[in-house]
């Protein structure tokens, strides 16, 4: 009587499965393994201090590990440096080692200008940004200031940022479409390759000194690949 009464009650026949498929599996809670492995080397992989909090996160749940993998930033790629260099606080130096001090004469820029310095070099990513920074010199002279930088490699942005030490006034681009970062400060961008030439002014100086420091920006890259860009002032 009691087997029949069971058939009746689909209630009771639906938990009582449950309760057999709950006692007989034997495998781990598979979203739980799933996302500790894959966030967890996520995590690993992160190049800020931030990336690895949120790779901590993923270890602990499977949703939270795809976020900690997503949320990684800085570099994904096989990137042997510079860095971390992702802000203009954190710029590398252009040459290799600072000082980068290059005048206004092209020619003292790096080598793909005819100058003595080496060229930024590195390697850029989905989420990587990369800021190098040399140090421009208005002299006195036939040379005229005109910072640029170029690249014949392919799948990237590049930006130029003149920035005088007190007030900068970007006239223009000669080379590049001209943009306007956060805080203010002026610059000239193309999609690589190209190059990038901008006509700034140092307003602030009473002796038309437009020395400057520079700021070059590789970012919004598709693929991971290596780069180099040369640099004049
Ligand atoms: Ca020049
Ligand atoms: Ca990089
Ligand atoms: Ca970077």
């Amino acid at each position: 009587m009691s087997l029949v009464r069971a058939w009746h009650w689909p209630l009771g026949s639906m938990a009582m499965l449950a309760v057999v498929a709950c006692a007989g599996g034997s495998d781990p809670d598979p979203s739980a393994s799933g996302g500790q492995s894959s966030g967890g080397q996520a995590g690993g992989g992160g190049v800020g201090g931030s990336a690895g909090a949120a790779g901590g996160g993923g270890a602990t749940g499977g949703q939270g590990g795809s976020a900690g993998a997503a949320g990684s930033g800085g570099s994904q790629c096989a990137d042997p440096g510079p860095e971390p260099n992702d802000s203009i606080a954190l710029a590398s130096p252009a040459c290799g080692t600072f000082p980068c001090v290059v005048t206004d004469c092209d020619n003292t820029g790096s080598t793909g200008y005819g100058g003595s310095l080496a060229p930024i070099a590195g390697v850029i990513g989905p989420g990587d940004v990369d800021f190098f920074r040399y140090d421009g010199e208005d002299k006195v002279g036939l040379c005229t200031v005109n910072a640029a930088a170029r690249t014949t490699d392919t799948g990237f942005r590049l930006c130029l940022f003149p920035s005088c030490p007190a007030a900068t006034k970007l006239n223009g681009c000669k080379k590049g479409a001209l943009v306007t970062v956060a805080g203010g400060l002026q610059g000239c961008c193309v999609q690589a390759p190209g190059e990038v030439e901008a006509d700034h002014d140092c307003t602030a100086s009473t002796t038309d000194d437009d020395s400057a420091e520079v700021f070059v920006r590789i970012d919004e890259a598709s693929e991971c690949a290596p780069y180099a860009v040369d640099y004049h002032f």
